[in-house]
C-alpha cells in the first residue's frame, strides 16, 4: 500500500505547513517518527488495538478501536496514513470548533450530522467494554443505559438525539469529561 520513505517530500511538507500549525522541523520529525513505527506507510488497526490494550489491560478495546480507526481516517480511504495522523495531531492541539468537529466524528458513525441514541449507546458501550467490568462497576452510572440517560438528560432537550450545537455544550459537561479523556489518550 504505502510507500516507504524516511524523508518527507518538499511538496508534502509544504502541504502540511499550510494545513497545520506545525513548523517545518516538527513535520520532518513527526514524519520520521511515523515511518519508523509504521514502515508500511499506515497505522494498522492491530497497532491501534495493541496501544489501547496497553492502556486498558483489563478491558476489551476492540469496538472502541473500530470507532477510533474510522474517526481518525479523516479522508475515509480505509487506512490511517501520515496525512490523517498529522492533521489529527494538529486538531488535538487546538481548542476550537475544529476539535469539537473531530471528536463528534467518534460518535456520529453514519456521518449524518446528528448523534442518535443508538450511536451514543454504541459509543458508551465501546468505552465501557474497554474499561473492563471492574472499573465500570465502580462508576456511578455503572451500566451503559444509565450513562446514556444521564448524558441525554444533562442536555435538557427532551430529545434522544444530540446535535453538534448540543455536543459543544456536552464537551465541558462532567458526564462526558471522562469519556472524552479516553479519546484524548490516543495521542
Ligand atoms: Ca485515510
Ligand atoms: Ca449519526
Amino acid at each position: 500500500m504505502g510507500k516507504v520513505n524516511s524523508k518527507i517530500s518538499s511538496e508534502d511538507c509544504a502541504k502540511f505547513l499550510k494545513k497545520t500549525s506545525f513548523t517545518k522541523k516538527e513535520i520532518y520529525q513527526w514524519y520520521k517518527c511515523f515511518y519508523k513505527s509504521c514502515p508500511e506507510g499506515f497505522i494498522s488497526k492491530e497497532q491501534l488495538l495493541n496501544m489501547y490494550y496497553g492502556v486498558f489491560p483489563c478491558g476489551n478495546p476492540r469496538n472502541f478501536v473500530d470507532i477510533a480507526y474510522k474517526a481518525i481516517d479523516l479522508n475515509n480511504d480505509g487506512s490511517i496514513t501520515f496525512d490523517d495522523f498529522i492533521i489529527t495531531l494538529d486538531v488535538c492541539k487546538r481548542n476550537s470548533n475544529e476539535k469539537i468537529d473531530w471528536i463528534f466524528r467518534f460518535f456520529d458513525v453514519d456521518n449524518d450530522g446528528i448523534i442518535n441514541k443508538k450511536e451514543l449507546t454504541n459509543f458508551v458501550d465501546a468505552i465501557y467494554q474497554m474499561l473492563g467490568k471492574k472499573e465500570v462497576e465502580s462508576l456511578l452510572d455503572n451500566t451503559v443505559e444509565k450513562r446514556v440517560n444521564t448524558i441525554l438528560s444533562s442536555l435538557n432537550t427532551n430529545k434522544d438525539i444530540i446535535t453538534k450545537e448540543d455536543f459543544g455544550k456536552l464537551i465541558n459537561n462532567n458526564q462526558t469529561k471522562e469519556l472524552l479523556a479516553i479519546i484524548k489518550l490516543m495521542i
